[in-house]
């Protein structure tokens, strides 16, 4: 039988809730920045965020909302410029603390560490985005908590592609049987799931109506002991909130 090894978060929607008040504000003070009047409305962002990876996300803008703007260069480097940007103002307002973790989340990370637990991450987000996050909004040294930090360009193909995943299992030398994918989209749940590995999804206000077929469990948050999450889809026992005990039970059957 399987036994739990590692837990394996995504960090965008999962750690914490970046995309409508730190993702999308970034990205528009960048076009700010660059003399643009582009705006991303919470709504069309939504519809962009299937689109994973920000300068992809540009890219694909670009080609839908504003076909006749006069690049100067290809689009790949219009998308990695205006990127740049985006990244400097994103880390400022992660850093000045707008952005804190989602419920349940501290409390999982500590269980896990305490339970001597593995951990790591697999995003789509930049590394400089994870670290900003991880020290701003857990701790200050919570980097080093984490064994191996899967993040951005490190793999060619972003989510829903499983190459993040892949190469997180790769580099802790653990089978996919052997940990939890932890996921709020279903780019992610594809993502983690075509590695091989059992998915457990706290939804968001961006992710509620996506498809989460063939996650273990599809929760509205972790929840903690005073505040129990609600149970979407799949069986939690008698849990009333998400700890290293249900994520045990879930990785063994
Ligand atoms: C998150 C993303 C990221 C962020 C922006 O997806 O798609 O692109 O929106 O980050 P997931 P960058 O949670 O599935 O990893 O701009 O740094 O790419
Ligand atoms: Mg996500």
């Amino acid at each position: 039988m399987p036994k739990l090894q590692a837990l394996i978060f995504d960090v965008d929607g999962t750690l914490a809730d970046t995309e409508r008040d730190g993702h999308r504000i970034a990205f528009n003070r960048a076009f700010a920045e660059s003399g643009l009047d582009w705006e991303w409305t919470v709504e069309r962002y939504g519809e962009l965020l299937e689109t994973t990876g920000g300068k992809e996300r540009l890219q694909r803008y670009l080609q839908e909302d504003q076909p006749g703007y006069p690049l100067t260069t290809d689009a790949a480097t219009w998308a990695a410029t205006i990127h740049k940007l985006k990244t400097k103002h994103y880390k400022a307002l992660i850093q000045a603390g707008s952005i804190p973790l989602r419920p349940g989340v501290r409390r999982l990370i500590q269980e896990a560490r305490d339970a001597g637990v593995r951990l790591a991450i697999a995003t789509t987000t930049t590394p400089e985005n994870v670290t900003a996050l991880l020290e701003a909004a857990l701790a200050p040294d919570s980097l080093s908590w984490f064994e191996v930090i899967a993040a951005g360009d490190i793999v060619p193909a972003k989510k829903p592609a499983p190459d993040i995943y892949l190469y997180a299992l790769e580099k802790m030398g653990l089978k996919p049987e052997d940990c939890l994918a932890l996921e709020d989209s279903q780019q992610g749940l594809k993502s983690a799931a075509q590695a091989g590995l059992k998915t457990v999804i706290t939804l968001n206000d961006y992710t509620k109506n996506h498809n989460f077929s063939g996650a273990a469990i599809v929760l509205d948050q972790f929840g903690e002991p005073d505040a129990p999450f609600q149970i979407i889809a799949g069986n939690p026992g008698e849990k009333s909130y998400f700890d290293i005990a249900l994520a045990r039970s879930l990785a063994e059957t």
